[in-house]
């Protein structure tokens, strides 16, 4: 008996252990990452933080990541063993504030890099996105190893911190690991200011009865994930064994592509009566500068990336849920 007492301990240790922070709390992928961590450990060892106040019942801080002494202050009072760095001004609504979408994308990244470099932060996770590839980037199948081009300031920040991550892990010996995401969809946040926006805006007027007006043309091929996926590529990353990391910037990933006029189709099965009509506005000539589908062999060699959902069961799920949570509002 007194084995499995001494296991259940060293497993409890070692999540007690563990002091999570999370930058940028409250946007679509930082939220869901809290549920995540909240669910994986102790709530009060997983500490949240935005630049906006965060309506949550555990400890959280009103930060923004270009205030280096106070970002600075809270990682050393915190000291975490886990940081995840999500403040960024995504793909369109960048375009419209470049100079501060780079600060915040950029400054605030190499903010984050330094405080955990000097607090001796164990590990770091890193969001890119396939915003850094471009019109020059090969369309199908694009390489981990591939010209980058990218034609937004989002990706152009996306890349240069990828760039970053890589010098302070091998100049400094840090754990720093990136995931390169493509659109990613959910039903519990609205995304905003991306280009992918479409693929969540989409089911909220198909169940509203609303006729949805797409910002992109119909055969507008994008790699994209549900989040499910995306949220359990980052737990398997920041899992698995150091030594088994090769890509020391941000690794690719693919789970699907499509266009809207497939999702429009898989939602159709569903939801007969869905009503669409196609007015591109400039978020077009952004989608048209990325890749329609990733090789992402590397992920599923060193750590064992392999998505679960596919367009058809990803509308089936948002769909269920969805519904219940417009009836529960
Ligand atoms: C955007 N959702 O649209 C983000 C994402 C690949 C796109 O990085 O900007």
């Amino acid at each position: 008996m007194r084995l499995y007492y001494y296991l259940f301990l060293f497993n409890n240790l070692e999540t007690m252990a563990e002091t999570i922070l999370l930058l940028g709390a409250g946007g679509q992928i930082g939220s869901e990452l809290a549920t995540m961590y909240n669910e994986q450990y102790n709530k009060k060892n997983v500490i949240l933080s935005d630049v906006k106040p965060l309506e949550v019942d555990q400890e959280s801080y009103e930060l923004d990541v270009l205030d280096f002494e106070k970002l600075d202050n809270l990682i050393s009072k915190l000291r975490p063993t886990i940081l995840l760095h999500l403040p960024a001004v995504l793909s369109a609504k960048g375009e419209s504030i470049p100079q501060k979408a780079w600060q915040i994308n950029m400054q605030g990244l190499l903010n984050t890099l330094e405080s955990a470099k000097n607090n001796n932060v164990a590990k770091i996770f890193y969001p890119s996105s396939i915003a850094v590839f471009g019109n020059t980037t090969p369309k199908l199948n694009t390489p981990q190893h591939t010209i980058n081009e990218p034609t937004t300031v989002y990706g152009i920040s996306k890349y240069a911190g990828e760039m970053w991550v890589q010098y302070y892990n091998e100049k400094y010996n840090m754990d720093i690991r990136g995931l390169r995401f493509p659109g990613v969809i959910s039903y519990k946040t609205k995304p905003g200011g991306g280009t992918t926006d479409y693929a969540v805006d989409i089911f909220y007027h198909a169940l509203q009865g609303k006729k949805y007006t797409c910002f992109l043309n119909e055969n507008t091929r994008l790699p994209m994930m549900y989040m499910p996926d995306a949220l359990q590529a980052v737990h398997k990353l920041m899992t698995c064994d150091k030594a088994k990391l090769n890509i020391k910037s941000a690794y690719n990933l693919h789970s699907m592509s499509f266009t809207p006029a497939e999702l429009y189709n898989a939602i159709k099965k569903i939801i007969p009566n869905i009503e669409i009509e196609y007015q591109p506005d400039m978020r077009q000539q952004i989608a048209d500068s990325w890749v329609h589908s990733i090789d992402d062999a590397q992920s599923r060699t060193d750590w064992g990336w392999l998505p679960t959902y596919n367009l058809n069961t990803m509308v089936e799920d948002v769909i269920q849920n969805l519904t219940q949570q417009l009836l529960d509002k």
